[in-house]
């Protein structure tokens, strides 16, 4: 045989086209593409499919462990079952940095449980604490082994930098030609907000919204650019919730800046009505930023349309909501000491942040945006999977259909409808925040660089098949050229 194997009959749906053709696929890599390709040792029908290229999940928390030295309850294992049955067959978790601990000593033993992974998978390197030692030793040779973005946080008071701090990170990530990933918002504001609710007597889960509204993000947004513009570095902003921090991005690259933006379903399809609930099951949507006005939803749609946001992530973090979310479990991500309520309930501050979406993301995107006529089928690929691999260097190898590309594919039932349920997911979670959410389009089969990984949600792929994806150096993450009045204080700083 000419192919390992042909996936038949399929339209094909790439980041810049739609059009009928077999994929030939060899040794996992896409071989050929066309009409009438010869058979295959194995034969995959796409009669009636959308095949995209299998999802690149480019913000994700799986199993991170924390200054405690707990992992967060989403193992690489189930994670990574969880991904491959939401088409998503590739994607990029963090390696955590404990302050007052160098690289080396926080997390050990992080990158071999990742070896647990059956999706393909990279981590971005988070800075806590960037001593000299960190900046100018550890992370040149975090970057040497293939780990070339770092991620800062601007609050959780655990992980945030200062100015001072970040401007440093990004000034030895343009000497490593590494790429930095920014959380966007003002620590100072939302302890500020948050003594004041708990002052009033105000501990809801809504509140947690209330404690870090869109000003919050917005103003944390035109600072990260700003610095990233004095050092001239290239920079993405994570999870962006609302149009004000969205129009701080527009601007930016309005001027010239490398300056990009993600978001996440939770951002498109949630809003402060899932902050409430009996039970406190609002508890369930507590992530950061918060969901916002119901409202917001349309217009980071349109921010998506224009193309200020070409990247939609999950930001999957899952904590259970029998055990974390209402117990307060412990987590680097909340805000403060817990306070107790009469009910026993933890105040909103003490809720830890986050939702579980790494199964959901690509579902819910497809058929609230491309079922629903928002986005056409090139769109999706690049908000999916294509944009993530340019903008993270794995262009080329993931987020494509074309010939050299790993053959991980995802097979979509266009027309398959259901309804989200707990029942039917695969991750370690207790909940989905999308319960009974109505979708159009289904991924029936994924591909994992050609091997069939899940077939109608059963989960092929077994642990410990996933690959750790290298990543070299690229020129989406190369500075522009310009500093302020010509004076390179980056370069001196590192001299
Ligand atoms: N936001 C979350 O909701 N969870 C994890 C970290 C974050 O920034
Ligand atoms: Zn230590
Ligand atoms: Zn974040
Ligand atoms: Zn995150």
């Amino acid at each position: 045989f000419e192919f390992d194997m042909v996936v038949r009959g399929g339209t094909l749906a790439t980041a810049a086209e739609v059009f009928e053709a077999d994929i030939g696929i060899r040794d996992g890599a896409i071989a050929a593409l066309g009409r009438n390709l010869p058979r295959g040792a194995e034969e995959v029908s796409a009669k009636g499919m959308i095949v995209t290229p299998g999802g690149l999940d480019p913000h994700c928390h799986i199993e991170e462990l924390g200054q405690d030295g707990t992992a967060q309850e989403e193992s690489f294992a189930s994670g990574s079952a969880a991904a491959l049955a939401g088409g998503t067959t590739s994607f990029i978790c963090f390696l955590p940095q404990w302050k007052g601990h160098s690289l080396a000593d926080s997390a050990p033993g992080y990158a071999a449980r990742a070896e647990q992974s059956r999706a393909d998978y990279s981590f971005h390197q988070i800075i806590t604490d960037p001593t000299p030692e960190v900046l100018q030793k550890e992370v040149p040779a975090l970057v040497a082994r293939g780990i070339r973005s770092l991620k800062v946080f601007l609050t959780y008071d655990p992980l945030r930098l200062t100015d001072a701090e970040f401007l440093d990170v990004l000034a030895t990530a343009r000497r490593l030609g590494a790429f930095v990933t920014v959380h966007c918002e003002n620590f100072d504001a939302i302890g500020w907000r948050i003594g004041a609710l708990l002052k009033a007597g105000l501990t809801d889960p809504l509140q947690h919204a209330w404690s870090r509204p869109p000003v919050v993000e917005r103003e944390a947004t035109h600072r990260a650019i700003a610095l990233a513009e004095l050092v001239d570095q290239p920079i993405q902003v994570f999870h962006v919730s609302c149009e004000e921090a969205a129009a701080e991005i527009a601007r930016g690259r309005a001027r010239g800046l490398k300056v990009w933006g993600e978001t996440c379903p939770q951002y498109l399809t949630l809003s402060h009505e899932d902050l409430t609930g009996p039970d406190f099951a609002g508890a369930k949507a507590v992530c950061s930023p918060a969901l916002r006005e119901k409202a917001e939803n349309a217009r980071v749609w349109r921010r998506i349309q224009d193309g200020t946001l070409d990247i939609v992530s999950s930001d999957h973090c899952g904590f259970s909501f029998a055990t974390a979310k209402r117990a307060a479990g412990s987590s680097s991500y909340g805000t403060g000491a817990a306070v107790q309520r009469p009910d026993g309930m933890p105040a909103f501050n003490a809720i830890p942040n986050g939702v579980p979406g790494i199964e959901t993301r690509l579902p819910v995107l497809f058929s609230e945006g491309v079922s629903k006529g928002r986005i056409d089928l090139p769109t999706f690929v690049r908000l999916s999977s294509a944009n993530a691999a340019r903008l993270f260097g794995l262009g080329g190898r993931k987020g494509s259909l074309a010939p050299g590309a790993d053959a991980d594919l995802v097979l979509w039932d266009p027309d398959r409808e259901t309804t989200i349920a707990q029942e039917r997911l695969h991750h370690a979670i207790d909940y989905t925040p999308w319960e009974g959410f109505a979708v159009k389009g289904w991924p029936a089969v994924t591909l994992r660089r050609g091997a069939v990984a899940v077939r109608e949600g059963e989960v092929l792929a077994p642990p410990g098949t996933g690959r750790f994806l290298p990543r070299g150096p690229y020129d989406l993450a190369k500075p522009t050229g310009r500093v302020p009045d010509g004076f390179d204080a980056a370069a001196v700083t590192w001299a």
